[in-house]
């Protein structure tokens, strides 16, 4: 048994698809395609809330229910919502696959019902030393954002 989920991002510009599946005790595998956004990297996250009453920033700040610091993927230290960076072609496409070990489909933690935030900027996952850099990251404005949902 496998759950799954998506998740339809919307900004000005920039939008696309992520998909998540988890089979029972295994890792989460994250699947997305993002259109509209500069080349380069851009930093990528799980928010709090699925709420996008007031945009992306109703989304609140990276899911953080073990109340660590910002990070990147690898590190222990982090935020449960920290994925890093997705990287944007010259043609504003984000084309990636991220298997992630502390996302979870369900259980107390579980990310469906939160948001996917993808930045202007990049996400220095904690090592930039700017004053944001232990909080968010220092990703910059929110570029799009939407509600994880359970899917077929
Ligand atoms: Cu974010
Ligand atoms: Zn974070």
């Amino acid at each position: 048994m496998s759950i799954k989920a998506v998740c339809c991002l919307v900004g000005e510009k920039v939008k696309g698809t992520v998909t998540f599946e988890q089979a029972a005790g295994e890792p989460v595998k994250v699947t997305g395609e993002l259109t509209g956004l500069t080349a380069g990297q851009h930093g990528f996250h799980i928010h709090e809330f699925g709420d996008n009453t007031n945009g992306c920033v109703s989304a609140g700040g990276h899911f953080n229910p073990f109340k660590k610091e910002h990070g990147g993927p690898e590190d222990d230290n982090r935020h449960v919502g920290d994925l890093g960076n997705v990287t944007a072609g010259d043609n504003g496409v984000a084309k990636f696959e991220i298997t992630d070990k502390q996302l979870n489909l369900s259980g107390a933690n579980s990310i469906v019902g939160r948001s996917v935030v993808v930045h202007a900027g990049v996400d220095d996952l904690g090592r930039g030393g700017h004053d944001d850099s232990k909080t968010t990251g220092h990703a910059g404005a929110r570029d799009a954002c939407g509600v994880i949902g359970i899917c077929k």
